[in-house]
């Protein structure tokens, strides 16, 4: 919205900020004075074929500004934003714009920010050299040192969604030694709105999702694990983990173990393992907030130091509003930092999982009140057949503001049932692999309806891979799931 430098009565100062300043509102008319502006950005990236991060320390020299926005454009018509984080982007042709958020909007005299994204080039990568500040041209200089340029720090109520991705891979990581998605990937982290690999590139994994384990047990040993790795390809197995409906509230040492069972499995065939809390009915994740607690606690001291681990606290929370569901994580994800402090941790959200759409809401109540941790994503959930383009582009805003995860979709509707929606589902999928969000399939079972993989019966015989014991759904996810990942792995 402000673009343009608000009037001020503001006596100017000397030195080189308002002799700048002078010169920049030299052509206003003499009856409006017009507040001290100035600026100094450095931007740097880091880049690779096809891929760059970019980092932009934006840093004040005029009066104190309450929102900003920063403009430049791209030297080569080729470069695009694809992920941005600390700022709203846009582009048209090759400029560019980046509008500050709530929370770092306000920048005193003197006080610095830093944005960043994540960009594609097609012939060449060079930086732009010009930026603007509400409208200013930054002039001013930065003095390079060796720490970043520093935010004032947010109110604590809203931090920024994440950290940036770091502008050099660790240099300390060595190449892969294997060739299964945990050993190219080995420790996730959020970077940005990304997940990002232990070479600090962003990643998609793509996999399936368990039914719940109290009910369908018999289909997950080593022969379906086997086929999920090796045939179907997969990154990931999602541990669906009921807590009502006769499932961890029952016997919770029995599910605990089956969970570490499952990781273990999940392991050994170099995939990621999602543990889900699956909260469903009671809607309200507090009703369970102790159980989560002490599940928690019990999952992350004995996985800490597996690297293939990622923590779902809450699948669906319903009939609660956003800063329930941010008060349940503020008290669950310290339970796993206290043991596993590097683990990714996934929120669920309002209107169960929908960021807040199936509700009537959308993700601005997260952006705007984050959950106060670090390396956590956010749940998103859809059933093709049902949701479609209204929650497709909310997923695509919220895709630049906030870390995503889709941890279970259908290919039919809400009910798990149904005819599976081809068209609806290439076009959730098509959109998930262009903004490299990881996802999860309900269901990897035989189960009775048409959201399961396998036809009814198969997880009592012993054959899982290959194509004839699939149903419509379980084809159309085995071949997504089986296309080259292509891991970066420098
Ligand atoms: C469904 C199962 C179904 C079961 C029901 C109740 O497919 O067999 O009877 O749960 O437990 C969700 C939930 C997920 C649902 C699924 C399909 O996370 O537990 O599974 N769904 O209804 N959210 C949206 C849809």
């Amino acid at each position: 919205m402000t673009s343009i430098p608000r009037p001020s009565r503001r006596l100017l100062v000397g030195g080189a900020v308002g002799a700048l300043a002078l010169a920049a509102t030299a052509l206003l008319p003499m009856t409006n004075a017009a507040a001290a502006t100035g600026c100094a950005v450095t931007y740097t990236t880091s880049s690779w074929q096809g891929g760059f991060t970019a980092t932009v320390a934006i840093k004040n020299l005029g009066d104190p500004v309450t929102n900003w926005t920063l403009g430049f454009s791209f030297p080569d018509s080729g470069q695009r934003v694809s992920q941005g984080w600390s700022a709203t982007y846009q582009q048209s042709g090759s400029a560019v714009t980046a509008r500050s958020l709530d929370y770092n909007g306000a920048l005193a005299t003197g006080a610095s920010t830093t944005i960043g994204f994540n960009g594609s080039w097609t012939t060449a990568n060079p930086n732009p050299t010009s930026f603007t500040l509400n409208g200013t041209t930054c002039t001013g200089q930065t003095t390079p040192t060796s720490a970043p340029p520093t935010t004032a720090p947010p109110p604590p109520s809203s931090p920024p969604p994440s950290t940036p991705p770091p502008t050099t891979p660790p240099p300390t990581t060595p190449p892969p030694t294997g060739t299964t998605p945990v050993a190219i990937n080995g420790q996730l982290r959020v970077c940005g709105v990304n997940l990002c690999n232990q070479y600090g590139r962003p990643i998609q994994l793509r996999g399936m999702s368990t039914h719940g384990l109290q009910w369908f047990a018999q289909c997950y040993n080593d022969a379906s694990l086997d086929a999920l790795a090796k045939d179907w390809q997969a990154d990931l197995l999602r541990i669906a983990m009921y807590v009502q409906e006769k499932g961890y509230e029952t016997d919770p040492s029995g599910f605990t173990n089956r969970v570490n069972t499952l990781v273990d499995q999940a392991e050994a065939r170099g995939m990621y393992a999602l543990i889900d809390f699956h909260t469903l009915t009671p809607g309200d994740p507090t009703y369970n907030l102790d159980r989560a607690k002490t599940f928690f606690n019990a999952v992350s001291a004995r996985n800490a130091a597996k690297k293939n681990v990622i923590y779902e606290i809450t699948n669906e929370p319903n009939g609660v509003g956003w800063s329930t569901i941010k008060n349940y994580a503020e008290q669950v994800i310290p339970v796993i930092r206290a043991n596993d402090p590097d683990a990714v941790v996934i929120v669920g959200t309002r209107g169960w999982s929908s960021l807040g759409v199936s509700d009537g809401s959308n993700s601005d109540e997260i952006v705007n009140n984050p959950v106060r941790a670090d390396n956590i994503m956010y749940t998103f959930h859809f059933y093709a057949a049902s949701h479609k383009d209204n929650y497709r582009n909310e997923l695509s805003r919220a895709a630049s503001r906030l870390p995503l995860f889709v941890t279970e979709f259908g290919t039919v509707t809400y009910t798990g049932d149904g005819a599976v929606d081809t068209a609806s589902s290439t076009a959730w999928l098509d959109l998930l692999d262009r903004l490299k969000i990881s996802y999860a399939n309900w269901t990897y079972s035989d189960a009775g309806e048409g959201s399961a993989a396998f036809k009814p019966g198969t997880c009592y015989g012993g054959t899982y891979a290959g194509t004839s014991v699939l149903t419509e759904s379980g084809t159309f996810m085995r071949n997504r799931i089986r296309t080259p990942d292509n891991f970066p792995t420098a």
